[in-house]
């Protein structure tokens, strides 16, 4: 066996000519023996953003920015943006009379309302209506535009998948052409039609992959934290937990995104664990700490923090008298739907 090579040329420098690459010099980086998330804990604060978030209303037409929403970007995730490895965060305002024009993305899409009453946004011909903790659904591909006819800005969060679909290169967007759709059923008739997967409509209805309720009212997620209220233990790691369903399937609400609600009660110190899974959370209300890795995130109303893919990480609600209420959502779907979903306890870290 003899090689035929040019003794004056670096081999290294002769396969990189060729489009090939050493293995052995990756390896390590390739196959880590865990994870290790470009992400990192982070904290938004709301009362920081807020001021912001006005003074481009004021001052930025929604015709100029098609939606007016100021992104969580990670600082490990600066290019292109993101909050976590999968998914992103982003903070939207739009003023009484605003129309934010229809358009629609295969991207998976959800709103949860911080701030305001009198907007509603036309899923697919349904007007869905908002209210402060309501979470409406956008799932990919169906048109969505959001108008407001209520009084004051409205806020709320929006999470999408996008860095899940453009790190797949399945993204898609398309815009409807008319700046709002025509109503075409009754308003918020999805969410009319079901009681959170109790009681399902058993006529014909198309059954997809996506939750078909378009919004999950905060009146009924309050009932079902004052159904439970102290008879049940709840998780040692996220207090009382509630999964926000699809009632078709009892599971996630799209195929990427599972959203969550979670009480901790006054002084819950919860266990610490880890997953594979990223997660965004919001603080619906009171104030707490999340240890991340060590680093104590330190939050209250309306902030937002993410917590990176297989970090340890545990909560604690700051008040003795005072519940906490965090809205949370996570790629544990799509990751366990890969066989990839992993989750172990750890030791506490305070
Ligand atoms: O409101 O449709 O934050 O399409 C990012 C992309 C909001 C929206 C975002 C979007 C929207």
């Amino acid at each position: 066996m003899s090689a035929d090579l040019d003794p004056g040329v670096d081999p290294y420098a002769g396969i990189a000519t060729l489009g090939a690459a050493p293995l052995w010099r990756y390896l390590g980086g390739l196959f880590r023996s865990e994870p290790k998330s470009r992400a990192v804990a982070a904290l938004w604060r709301y009362d920081e953003l807020r001021p912001y978030l006005l003074h481009f209303a004021e001052t930025l037409s929604i015709a100029d920015a098609e939606r007016r929403v100021l992104m969580l970007v990670n600082p490990g995730l600066a290019d292109p943006p993101a909050t976590v490895n999968t998914l992103y965060a982003g903070v939207q305002i739009i003023l009484p009379g605003e129309t934010a024009q229809a358009h629609r993305h295969t991207s998976n899409a959800f709103r949860f309302v911080i701030e305001g009453d009198g907007a509603y946004t036309t899923v697919n011909g349904e007007r869905v209506h908002m209210r402060p903790g309501d979470l409406l659904l956008t799932p990919g591909w169906h048109w969505h535009d959001h108008y407001h006819e209520g009084d004051g800005p409205m806020m709320w969060l929006d999470g999408l998948d996008f860095p899940l679909v453009n790190a797949l290169e399945a993204g898609f967007f398309e815009l409807y052409g008319d700046r709002s759709q025509k109503p075409s059923v009754p308003d918020d008739i999805s969410a009319r039609q079901f009681t959170h997967g109790r009681l399902n409509p058993a006529w014909d209805m198309e059954r997809g992959v996506n939750s078909p309720v378009g919004n999950y009212p905060w009146t009924e997620t309050e009932r079902a934290f004052d159904a439970v209220a102290d008879a049940a233990e709840g998780s040692a790691i996220d207090g009382i937990l509630f999964e926000y369903t699809n009632p078709w399937t009892g599971g996630p609400v799209m195929p990427t995104v599972s959203c969550r609600i979670q009480r901790l009660r006054p002084g819950f110190s919860g266990a610490a664990h880890r997953h594979t899974a990223s997660t965004i959370l919001h603080v619906v209300r009171g104030e707490g700490t999340t240890i991340v890795d060590g680093q104590r995130l330190q939050w209250r109303d309306n902030d937002v923090f993410a917590v990176p893919g297989w970090a340890t990480y545990q909560h604690i609600n700051g008040s003795a008298s005072r519940d906490a209420v965090l809205f949370a959502y996570t790629d544990k779907p799509a990751i366990a739907a890969l066989g990839m979903y992993r989750e172990e306890l750890m030791e506490r870290q305070d």
